[in-house]
């Protein structure tokens, strides 16, 4: 994608994000439906829902080439990663919206054959706004985040970590691997959304992301905007990301990713 077609496109996308998250904040203390989706705990709203129809009717009306790849299902059927995808979560932490209401974002990202041109997190209701544009640095607000440190040590790092994942019953690391981090790392947080736990990543505010099941929406904006402050971004095993299936995710300093999949990482096949 040219330089010029992506500024284009950026400004557009910029524009119906905010937007979006205007609609959201107008109508944060509207009584709400809630529903659940593959258990009692995953949950949707009418406004996940709204909002993603919001972007999937923009984008056809506009870009009648372009496919939207989205969480609630109003985009189109994404089998490969071939032209220009919108890969949209309307709404990155519905937990937190419903029971916070606040805590949560819209993510945006949009692929060219695969690769991410262009990445979006904004945060609704504090109205933060995380950018980035492939090669172009990536931005909070109007201000350009600066690279991440040179050097980065895992004894002084704070890390996200979804706490579910740790019960012993997980699938996919072993206890004493995930003790062992704990231990290590100097503290932990959860924030309850992706979108946002790759941003401050990026922003410099943690140090690391390490999870294991996301989905292509939780991850491609964050992505783009990540790897333009010089992060990495691998499954937790060390490999690619898939960005058309669950995954597990490591995002963090290149230092610490290096450490943390030397040492502690020992999932289970
Ligand atoms: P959501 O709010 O859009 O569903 C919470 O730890 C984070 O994980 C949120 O970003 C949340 O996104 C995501 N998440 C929740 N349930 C998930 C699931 N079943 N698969 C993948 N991601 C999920
Ligand atoms: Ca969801
Ligand atoms: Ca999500
Ligand atoms: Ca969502």
């Amino acid at each position: 994608m040219d330089k010029i077609h992506r500024n284009q496109l950026y400004t557009q996308a910029k524009e119906w994000v905010l937007e979006a998250g205007q609609r959201i904040r107008s109508k944060i203390d509207d009584p709400r439906t809630i529903e659940t989706k593959s258990n009692a705990n995953d949950l949707v709203t009418e406004m996940d829902q709204e909002t993603e129809q919001f972007f999937a009717e923009k984008i056809r009306e506009t870009y009648e080439d372009h496919l939207v790849f989205g969480e609630e299902g109003f985009g189109d059927e994404i089998k490969s990663l071939d032209g220009t995808i919108w890969i949209i979560d309307p709404i990155d932490g519905t937990m937190n919206f419903v029971h916070q209401k606040r805590n949560f974002a819209i993510s945006v990202g949009i692929y060219q054959d695969g690769i991410g041109e262009i990445g979006i997190i904004y945060n609704v209701m504090e109205d933060t706004i995380y950018t980035a544009k492939r090669g172009e640095g990536a931005y909070k607000n109007n201000r350009q985040l600066a690279q991440l440190p040179e050097e980065s040590l895992l004894k002084q790092a704070i890390f996200a970590l979804n706490t579910t994942w740790m019960l012993p019953e997980n699938p996919y690391v072993s206890h004493q691997g995930i003790h062992e981090l704990v231990k290590t790392l100097r503290s932990t947080r959860t924030y309850g959304s992706a979108a946002l736990e790759f941003a401050f990543v990026a922003e410099g505010v943690i140090d690391g992301y390490l999870t294991m099941t996301l989905m292509p929406w939780d991850i491609a904006a964050g992505m783009v905007i990540l790897k333009e402050v010089g992060g990495t971004v691998t499954t937790a095993g060390g490999q690619d990301v898939d960005m058309l299936n669950k995954t597990t995710i490591l995002a963090c300093h290149p230092m610490l990713h290096d450490e943390v999949l030397e040492t502690f990482v020992d999932l289970k096949k």
